[in-house]
């Protein structure tokens, strides 16, 4: 785990000691963005337009911000126009790399997609920091996945996954046919405001909670976690997704926090107030997103639970990897038939 400084590599921790041992996530960097015409997006330099077989994207498994992505390719179908590398779980001093000697069907956590690591399939490269240098050689920046990147330009359009869902929700409609929008209109103030409040308290929360170095920084951090859990359950007593009866990017973006929950972030990152499958609502929400069409295949569960009990050696020292729940993700969910966005 490091950063790049003016594009060397360094090798060091999340620095809490500023922050009276709280976890502070750094704003990601490339912020270019993908649209039908090349035209300017809300952030960026303009000219990155939609094309078949022009980007590739840049995915951990085990991360569920690069989840996100992978969620939104298929949601869109869009496989066959945007193809992937995969890096391997164990980020160790030279952050991601890009070797290929984890098989995904290693380590004995069920359900979901088996796929390994695949190596960086474009250059060959070792690490992902050196897609960055790529880019940008001077570059200062803390090198994360997912990584939009583009072939022709060969540069990182972006590294920021909640604009990355964006561009692919609308960018390639034209060329997919895939009108689907999981941000309409209508609800836009309302997903917006919905993220918020989920981004901080629940995405990030946990990693809050579980990268604090303090006990009032995790204090902080766990109690609004699980008060967040509480609310979501709440809403979805009364309301089938997180924004009303129709599924929106909102859910997808809870939905790769939850479906990590009980496997990793309960036990490794001190999560353990409750489990998801102690809630009935959330239960059967993550359940019912799990099981949508293509999502199962999005999720690796090995990848996920090697990558984090592996990779965090001042919360797993030993690197041993703990036994596992089983968790039955097949289990009907109850909640009515799918609907289309
Ligand atoms: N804002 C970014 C965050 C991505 C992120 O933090 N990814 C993690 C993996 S789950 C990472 O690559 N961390 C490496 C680091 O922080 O050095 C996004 O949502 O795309």
């Amino acid at each position: 785990m490091g950063l790049l400084i003016d594009g060397t590599w360094h090798d060091t921790w999340y620095d809490t000691k500023g922050s009276g041992g709280a976890f502070k996530r750094a704003e990601a960097q490339f912020r270019n963005w993908i649209t039908a015409d090349g035209s300017a997006g809300p952030s960026g330099e303009g000219g990155f337009g939609a094309a078949s077989g022009h980007y590739h994207l840049y995915v951990s498994h085990a991360c569920p911000w690069a989840n996100r992505t992978l969620i939104f390719r298929a949601l869109k179908g869009l496989q066959e126009h945007i193809d992937i590398s995969v890096v391997h779980p164990d980020m160790l001093e030279d952050g991601w790399h890009f070797g290929t000697d984890f098989d995904g069907d290693a380590g004995g956590a069920t359900g979901g997609a088996t796929d390994g690591a695949t190596g960086d399939t474009l250059y060959g490269l070792p690490f992902a920091r050196d897609l960055y240098t790529k880019a940008q050689p001077g570059v200062t920046t803390r090198v994360t996945v997912p990584i939009l990147w583009d072939k022709h330009r060969e540069t990182i359009v972006s590294n920021e996954s909640s604009e990355i869902i964006r561009m692919f929700n609308t960018a390639f409609n034209g060329i997919t046919g895939n009108v689907d929008d999981y941000y309409p209109d209508a609800l836009r103030p309302y997903i917006d405001e919905v993220n918020t409040r989920i981004y901080s308290e629940v995405n990030n929360g946990v990693y809050k909670s579980g990268f604090a170095t303090t006990q009032g920084a995790y204090d902080a951090a766990v109690h609004t976690l699980f008060d967040a859990l509480d609310w979501i359950e709440g809403l979805l007593a009364d309301n089938r997704y997180l924004t009303g009866g129709r599924i929106t990017e909102a859910d997808w973006r809870l939905f790769t926090t939850l479906v990590r929950f009980d496997l990793v972030y309960h036990l490794h990152f001190k999560c353990n107030r409750r489990r998801i499958v102690d809630y009935p609502n959330l239960w059967a929400y993550t359940r019912e997103l799990y099981q949508w069409p293509g999502i199962a295949e999005t999720v690796n569960f090995n990848h996920i639970v090697r990558h984090y009990h592996y990779s965090h050696d001042s919360i797993n020292p030993h690197r041993i990897i703990p036994i596992n729940p089983q968790i039955n993700w097949a289990e009907p969910h109850g909640r009515g038939a799918l609907q289309a966005a």
